[in-house]
């Protein structure tokens, strides 16, 4: 497990400063970093701006399609008052694999690029003076890695990336990157779960440290108020007339942890969350034991120039803009996103089905929608992305696991569930994951069109099922879309008729609309056809009472690789990449703020 998974916070004990802002770049496609002396730091390089993807800045192709190692390197001051406290650097994201350099010093390497790792660089920095920081990042794709793909050599010697999956390979250190100072021996994770009671919460809790002989919760709300406190490593913290953290309605209390050292406070640590509780019965999602329907989006961290980089702007925006629509929750397809979404969607109360970016665990998707008879889940790279997966769940759930919004987790989009050693791969992955969050949230996972009722064989596993289903686009398109509806009513027949008593969710349906191309009658790619195809699909979630949610492809137009299918990028946005409506989002936006919260509730 990640140590330094705790969102930074500023306090008397802890410091945290940005080392974001234009950063030293250089390409290293000879892999001769080390022999030039890159590891202790450059200041002749491209200057690069971090948080973000270093691909669309450049105007060669060369450049933007880089793939292998590149560096990253700044100066850094770490001031003399720093000294007696841990050190750290803390990378927010580096896609896909890093190793870190302090002062020409190799400190760590790491290896997931959406989610967040931190360096010690305690023993090798050099107080009250500058120090150099140099980072090894390199982006290819591999079938033993998260996300899936492979990196071939073209006759030119240049290598490429082949995803598994269509959005854009957005690669660099794409969140931001902070210098904290923190006690040595200090608190390094914490947790809570909840219980509801008629006029009381209890908020269980337990705090992990290296040192320390006790612990002094308290829970305080939002008028600054402590509601409730308690002394312990771990325990509850009692709220008498608690305000609920609901969906689009919420309400955030600080928990805070004092660390005492016999009655000396040795560190600090607080956070917000929000008293809740959700779970899967029947057909029902629930929150607070209310039934809740989902509407909302699969969504990308994808913008102009900065691609992948998180952006507080294009954030606020989407959160304005679901917020408009009615939504209610989405998906971090198909990786965890930078942690202030998470802390947007706790204070916005939307939901969030929190995904690890297990994609393109499918052979079909090595030769796009091409078809390949071998199963992904018995190549000689299964037991290396099994060991990866894993620790990326791990971390996921370790980071995210205290945020009110995170509804449940996603552990792959569109896998190969149909042949027979997928099952394996899937027991063992469930197995080591069912106790990871003590709020045991619902385990899910997409299952595409090959993956129906009938012919997928890893059913028994998750808590509620996700269908990302394409009828009316990549198959039974244009005129044919009846017979997609058809096609798309008789596999849900076959779950009603089953003894399979979970809701399920459509995770993704959409059509690729070019905004302002009108038709009458419609034709695929106009914004006429996008609003039938939502018609189409919408029509039949009305009418089976297990479909409690809907979350069409995508909130907007995305970047991916270029293809005989993609007029630059995937084009299924309900908003264009700029974030402005298509027809279909007046549609949905029509639908969904109609919808009651919990719609089908009891059916
Ligand atoms: N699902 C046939 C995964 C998403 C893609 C989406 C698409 C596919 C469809 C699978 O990441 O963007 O092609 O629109």
């Amino acid at each position: 497990m990640e140590k330094g998974l705790l969102y930074p916070v500023i306090n008397q004990y802890r410091a945290d400063e940005k080392l974001d802002g234009l950063w030293n770049f250089k390409f290293d496609p000879a892999g001769e970093g080390e022999q030039q002396g890159w590891q202790k730091g450059f200041d002749n390089g491209i200057k690069m701006p971090v948080p973000a993807s270093f691909n669309d800045f450049f105007t060669d192709k060369d450049a933007r399609e880089y793939t292998g190692d590149f560096w990253y390197s700044r100066h850094f001051f770490v001031p003399d008052y720093f000294k007696g406290q841990e050190i750290q650097i803390r990378f927010g994201a580096a896609t896909h694999r890093a190793v870190v350099y302090v002062n020409g010093q190799e400190i760590r390497s790491h290896e997931g690029g959406f989610l967040p790792f931190t360096a010690d660089v305690t023993d090798a920095v050099k107080f009250g003076q500058e120090n150099v920081v140099a980072v090894k990042v390199n982006n290819e794709l591999h079938r033993d890695a998260l996300p899936a793909g492979d990196t071939e050599t073209l006759k030119n010697g240049k290598k490429m990336a082949k995803p598994f999956f269509d959005f854009y390979n957005y690669s660099g250190l794409n969140r931001s990157v902070h210098l904290l100072a923190v006690p040595k021996k200090g608190i390094y994770d914490y947790s809570t779960s909840y219980d509801l009671g008629e006029s009381k919460a209890t908020v269980h809790y337990s705090v992990r440290a290296d040192s320390g002989s006790n612990v002094k919760a308290s829970l305080i709300d939002e008028n600054g108020q402590v509601v409730a406190t308690n002394e312990g490593k771990s325990g509850d913290l009692i709220v008498t007339q608690p305000k609920l953290w609901n969906v689009r309605d919420a309400y955030l209390y600080t928990i805070q942890f004092k660390l005492l050292d016999q009655d000396r406070v040795i560190d600090e640590y607080q956070d917000q969350i929000g008293l809740r509780t959700v779970e899967i019965k029947g057909h029902e999602i629930l929150v607070n034991h209310k039934s809740v329907y989902l509407r909302g989006f699969g969504r990308h961290e994808d913008s102009i120039y900065a691609g992948r980089a998180f952006d507080l702007n294009v954030e606020r925006r989407d959160m304005n803009l679901m917020k408009w629509i009615g939504a209610n929750s989405f998906r971090s397809s198909h990786y965890p996103y930078d942690e202030q979404v998470y802390r947007f969607a706790d204070r916005e109360g939307i939901l969030v089905i929190d995904e690890v970016p297990a994609v393109g665990f499918k052979m079909a998707a090595a030769s796009f929608l091409g078809g390949l008879d071998q199963s992904f889940f018995d190549g000689d790279w299964t037991k290396e992305l099994y060991k990866k997966h894993l620790d990326q769940i791990n971390d996921m759930i370790q980071r995210d696991k205290n945020h009110p919004s995170v509804l449940a987790w996603s552990l792959f989009n569109e896998p190969d569930t149909s042949t027979n050693s997928a099952v394996p791969y899937f027991e063992k992955l469930f197995a080591a994951t069912a106790n990871l969050d003590p709020e045991k949230r619902p385990r899910t996972f997409t299952l595409n069109e090959d993956d129906t009722y009938e012919k997928s064989k890893c059913l028994k596993f998750p808590d509620f099922y996700l269908l990302n289903r394409y009828p009316g686009w990549y198959h039974k398109w244009g005129y044919e879309i009846s017979d997609g509806e058809a096609g798309l009513r008789a596999e849900l027949d076959e779950w009603q008729k089953s003894d399979i008593d979970k809701p399920i969710v459509f995770s993704e349906y959409g059509a690729d609309t070019e905004p302002g191309l009108h038709k009458l009658p419609s034709i695929m790619w106009s914004e006429e056809y996008q609003i039938e195809l939502l018609e189409m699909f919408n029509r039949v979630f009305d009418s089976y009472d297990f479909i409690r949610g809907e979350q069409p492809w995508n909130l907007a137009d995305f970047q991916t690789v270029e293809g005989n299918m993609r007029v630059n990028g995937n084009k299924k946005g309900i908003f264009t990449r700029d974030r402005q409506p298509k027809a279909a989002a007046f549609y949905l936006r029509k639908r969904w703020t109609k919808l009651p919260l919990d719609y089908k509730a009891g059916k």
